[in-house]
């Protein structure tokens, strides 16, 4: 291998199951579940796969999904196929919001049921204590609802993780960097002080999906309800750069952290946020999107890494391999190994920091504006203490 070795005394836990890669959503759908197979190859390419607890996950069962989701919107989920999905003419939609964003492709269910169990026995290592980190490229679908499909997302594997957490742990924080506002974590966590969300996003309430997660959504409005002030949202603009991007996550985590003294740590690492992305719209490099993860990693909490968006598979790879080298604290060489497999996938930029193409947004975000961010979610602090 490279040289990569055991962290001492630290474990890193990387759960993924092949059967989940094959997955199609449809021919023009942005998700694609093959970058995770790309992801995977880079990650053993460079000999990762020594230096971490390597499982192949269960499904999750039926049973363990309804601990979250309405039993009815799973029995709907494990029945349905392609070809008997019922068109609803009233609300002019499928069942359970599936549709153009939630296809029903031929083994949804399995899929969902990989994800999740991938993300409940990455919990799992962390609440035995067998893992420090544990890995889910696969998981992070952070849209989906109690009773409904969002967003590419069916089943809301992080609700059913930090559910898991919560067993053990007294307070979990959850960081969110997709691009994407995590409104299905924040919705089901709302109304509790035992997680705090925290969703970094492009916010533009008309016209970037799903239109929530705005400064001053932060839980209940009522100051008697325990969830009062524990969901924070740092709404973003088009273009945000790496040093503006850093610096924001650095200036707002940290005082969470300080603040909220969570136990356990779970942390969502969407990869739209790339500069490049197909639906994305930051000018965040892989380094920068990485140095995020380096951070969290440095609190020295049980952490719990996770996929979700990014639609650009060959930088979602890049990103993904690179973050669990970071897990691992190895340092790996920036051009990607001879042997990779599909090497010829990534045309002339064989590293892991290719340049990304950032001529598709100006960057709307100005320093003036995200000091303002920064008042905005200390002011919301404020009321933790006490
Ligand atoms: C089929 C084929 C579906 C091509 C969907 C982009 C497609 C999109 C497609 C698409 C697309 C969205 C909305 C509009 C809701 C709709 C995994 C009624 C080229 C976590 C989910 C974004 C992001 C949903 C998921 C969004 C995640 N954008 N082509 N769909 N309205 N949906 O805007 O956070 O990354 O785009
Ligand atoms: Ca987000
Ligand atoms: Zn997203």
């Amino acid at each position: 291998n490279n040289g990569i070795k055991k962290p001492k005394g630290y474990t890193v836990s990387y759960h993924a199951n092949p059967e989940m890669e094959q997955m199609h959503f449809g021919q023009k759908h942005p998700m694609k579940p093959w970058r995770l197979t790309l992801t995977n190859k880079i990650v053993m390419a460079y000999g990762m796969h020594e230096a971490m607890d390597i499982y192949i996950p269960r499904a999750a069962s039926s049973q363990e999904l309804k601990d979250f989701h309405r039993g009815d919107y799973i029995d709907f989920l494990q029945r349905v196929t392609p070809s008997d999905n019922t068109w609803d003419p009233d609300s002019q939609t499928y069942a359970y919001n599936t549709g153009d964003d939630c296809p029903i492709f031929d083994g949804l269910y399995n899929y969902c049921s990989l994800y999740a169990g991938a993300s409940l026995d990455a919990a799992r290592k962390l609440t035995n204590h067998q893992s420090n980190i544990a890995i889910n490229w696969s998981g992070g679908l952070h849209h989906a609802k109690k009773n409904e499909a969002s967003g590419f997302c069916y089943i809301n594997d992080i609700v059913l993780a930090i559910l898991q957490l919560l067993l053990h742990h007294p307070r979990v924080l959850y960081i969110d960097i997709d691009v994407h506002h995590g409104d299905g974590v924040e919705q089901a966590f709302w109304s509790t002080d035992r997680v705090m969300t925290l969703s970094f996003h492009k916010y533009n309430r008309a016209e970037f999906f799903p239109g929530t997660g705005a400064l001053d959504d932060t839980g209940p409005i009522n100051n008697a309800s325990a969830g009062a002030h524990h969901s924070l949202n740092v709404p973003l603009h088009d273009g945000i750069e790496d040093a503006q991007y850093i610096k924001l996550f650095e200036d707002v985590v940290k005082p969470c952290v300080r603040q909220y003294k969570p136990t356990a740590i779970v942390l969502q690492c969407g990869a739209d946020s790339l500069g490049g992305d197909r639906l994305g719209c930051f000018n965040v490099n892989i380094k920068a999107h990485g140095a995020c993860v380096a951070f969290v990693k440095k609190f020295n909490l049980p952490l719990l890494v996770l996929g979700g968006g990014g639609y650009t598979p060959r930088n979602v790879a890049k990103a993904w391999a690179y973050e669990t080298s970071l897990c691992i604290g190895a340092e790996v060489h920036p051009n990607l190994p001879a042997h990779t497999p599909f090497l010829e996938h990534f045309g002339n930029e064989k590293t892991l920091f290719p340049k990304l193409d950032f001529t598709r947004y100006e960057n709307k975000n100005s320093r003036v504006y995200l000091e303002s961010v920064v008042m905005g979610i200390m002011e919301q602090l404020r009321y933790l203490q006490g």
